[in-house]
């Protein structure tokens, strides 16, 4: 399997329009450890019906309203903040069941919705992070895909170490699993490395990334310790529609 991993949406080759010829690869995975798709498998495992991913505030206040109140919620995250107004930030431990059940939520977040939107014309897009990387190596095999971008959200452009260790982790897990990495970049091999010097202590890895260090200034260091679980949600986001990521 030919995996490449790229750092930012930025960087990515460009799939938010359809591709003009054949697609150039068979699934893209978004990574945004901290904190959108630990977010949006979280929110999903609890029961929501679906994540609708927005760049724009203006354009998600739009759908929202379109939608029947009950069962919408507004997800909006600045700056590790919630947005004014939103019913809810981007706190993965604030989408219990009883918040989200059967609801959709209309979400937009500073680089995870930017990433999603980069690669939506992907013949296959699922969502990543460390709390499903057994659900989607799972899944990658099973579907026997013959190639992968992983694509890093990172932050406002730049390189972000927690994606980087999950990029790590899922090629990592596939070859413990027997499938041939062909790695396409040297940053699926240092991704590799990554991961392999830090398994033990993904925790301390967060905590000393840069988007990490501000999560902690603003308190978060609840959703630090849960985003860096491994594996402890079986589920596999994918996108339905366009911009639309179900369970
Ligand atoms: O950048 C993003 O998409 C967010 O995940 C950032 S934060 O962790 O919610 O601050």
């Amino acid at each position: 399997m030919d995996c490449f991993v790229y750092h930012t949406p930025e960087l990515t080759p460009d799939l938010s329009v359809p591709p003009k010829d054949n697609a150039p690869v068979d699934c893209a995975i978004v990574v945004d450890v901290l904190r959108a798709t630990t977010t949006i498998a979280t929110a999903l495992s609890t029961g929501a019906e679906a994540i609708q991913a927005f760049a724009d505030l203006n354009r998600l206040k739009t759908a929202g309203a379109a939608w029947e109140k009950e069962l919408c919620i507004l997800s909006g995250e600045r700056g590790g903040n919630k947005v004014a107004g939103f019913d809810l930030g981007n706190s993965p431990l604030d989408y219990s069941s009883d918040r989200v059940k059967g609801k959709r939520i209309f979400m937009s977040t500073t680089n995870g919705t930017r990433a999603l939107q980069r690669v939506q014309h992907a013949p296959v897009m699922l969502t990543a992070a460390l709390v499903n990387v057994g659900a989607i190596v799972k899944t990658i095999i099973d579907r026997q895909f013959a190639s992968i971008w992983i694509v890093n959200s990172g932050w406002q452009g730049d390189y972000s170490l927690e994606d980087t260790v999950c990029a790590g982790a899922l090629l990592h897990h596939l070859q413990a699993a027997g499938v041939e990495v062909n790695a396409g970049n040297d940053e699926a091999i240092a991704a590799i490395a990554l991961y392999k010097s830090w398994s033990d202590n993904l925790l301390e890895l967060l905590r000393q990334a840069s988007h990490g260090q501000r999560l902690l200034r603003l308190q978060k260091d609840a959703d630090l310790e849960y985003c860096a679980a491994v594996s402890t949600l079986d589920i596999v986001p994918y996108q339905s529609e366009l911009g639309v990521l179900m369970a």
